[in-house]
């Protein structure tokens, strides 16, 4: 236990916090979902992602539609087992998910920074977080992350195959990209932990191919009001430095983990960002008022994936001897068709994005039952990570 007090840690980050966001409105690489008549990303946008290394998407989503995703996701977290290992969720029922391959709840201890100075994800997390002592009355646990969510929210499959959202994947990864995986980030408010500073990638660091992209990005779909001191902060063009030594960074800052070089990303719901998987980036622990639920997930590019041992694993998905087989990759990429066809049926008058691996494969992925039942049931193991 730390004798660190919420509003302790609240007031210790405020002035950075402030400063963040001026530094963040200074900064700017945020506007609308700029396509042009064929669908393709804006290539200002694109130049502007590829030097920065993110981008924020203002108001591109629709409001029913995130309103749709908010309360999936609340009546996911409502149906999460009441705590670890158990087997009933807070209502009495029989908790989501306990036969599913891979548990779709993350637990941890509130406020608290559960990968930070550990081995866990690759080591990629080297320096703990301030871990506040949640207020009296605070649960033992608290859900960090839901993974697999588009096996249970139907709106998130949608979203996930939204033309804006997989144009921007076309754009930055080619028209062959690979899905990574999708989990929700989940940080409610005074209980929420920390994501302590990071570079997601763990596979390519060191690979004669090296380039700043090999790695992919991640989207965040903000489902409430995103703010500096809840919301995901980056050090703007970290992308191109290589691995960066966090640990080092962060001794230099006298062991400060508020680097003075990162900026936040605030959002208004309906926002989205695209952040690049090379970028350093993390967030604090919720010791704001407002609670916060990113929808995140990924792309790659095809030669990021195929024939690669990922270095990264989750709950024991990962790519085995020899790397990611065209099989496994098909598979995974099945649910980027099957969204297409949900999402076509639920808005018939958008135009939907083509997606060239699964051209030719339309009744595989065809909105049916059959089809839901066999592409999305555990999904997530066939989750390609690098
Ligand atoms: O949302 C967060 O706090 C962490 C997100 C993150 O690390 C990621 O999207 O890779
Ligand atoms: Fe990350």
């Amino acid at each position: 236990m730390t004798d660190l007090r919420i509003a302790d840690h609240a007031e210790a980050l405020a002035d950075y916090v402030q400063a963040g966001e001026r530094r963040a409105a200074t900064f700017g690489n945020r506007g609308p979902l700029r396509l042009d008549e064929n669908g393709r990303l804006h290539p200002e946008v694109l130049d502007a992602y590829r030097q920065h290394g993110f981008y924020v998407f203002t108001n591109a989503l629709d409001q029913g539609e995130v309103a749709q995703l908010r309360a999936e996701i609340n009546e996911m977290l409502d149906r999460a087992p009441i705590a670890p290992g158990a087997t009933v969720d807070g209502f009495g029922r029989p908790a989501l998910g306990r036969d599913y391959t891979i548990d779709p709840y993350l637990f941890i201890r509130p406020l608290s920074d559960p990968w930070g100075g550990t081995k866990l994800l690759a080591g990629r997390h080297p320096v703990k977080m301030a871990e506040p002592s949640p207020d009296s009355g605070a649960p033992d646990y608290t859900v960090h992350l839901i993974a697999g969510l588009l096996r249970d929210c139907p709106a998130a499959l949608r979203l996930y195959a939204h033309p804006g959202v997989l144009a921007i994947a076309e754009a930055i990864n080619g028209a062959d990209f690979v899905p990574y995986n999708d989990v929700a980030f989940v940080k409610k408010a005074g209980l929420g932990g920390a994501v302590s500073w990071h570079q997601d990638g763990a596979t390519h660091w060191e690979s004669p191919q090296w380039h700043p992209e090999i790695h992919g990005f991640n989207y965040q779909i903000q489902l409430y009001p995103t703010t500096a001191a809840n919301g995901l902060w980056v050090v703007p063009g970290s992308h191109l430095d290589g691995k960066i030594d966090i640990a080092a960074l962060i001794a230099a800052n006298n062991g400060d983990e508020r680097l003075p070089q990162a900026i936040p990303l605030p959002c208004e719901p309906g926002d989205f960002t695209i952040v690049n998987r090379q970028v350093l980036h993390g967030s604090f622990p919720n010791t704001s008022p407002d609670p916060r639920v990113s929808f995140t997930f990924g792309f790659h590019q095809r030669t990021s994936i195929e024939g690669v041992e990922g270095k990264l694993t989750y709950k024991g998905a990962d790519s085995g001897t020899g790397g990611y087989q065209a099989q496994q990759i098909f598979d995974r990429s099945a649910v980027i068709g099957l969204g297409i066809a949900a999402r076509r049926d639920a808005f018939p008058h958008e135009t939907p994005y083509t997606y060239q691996p699964m051209v030719g494969h339309e009744a595989l992925v065809a909105n049916t039952a059959t089809n839901r039942n066999r592409i999305l049931t555990d999904y997530n193991t066939r989750d390609l990570f690098i």
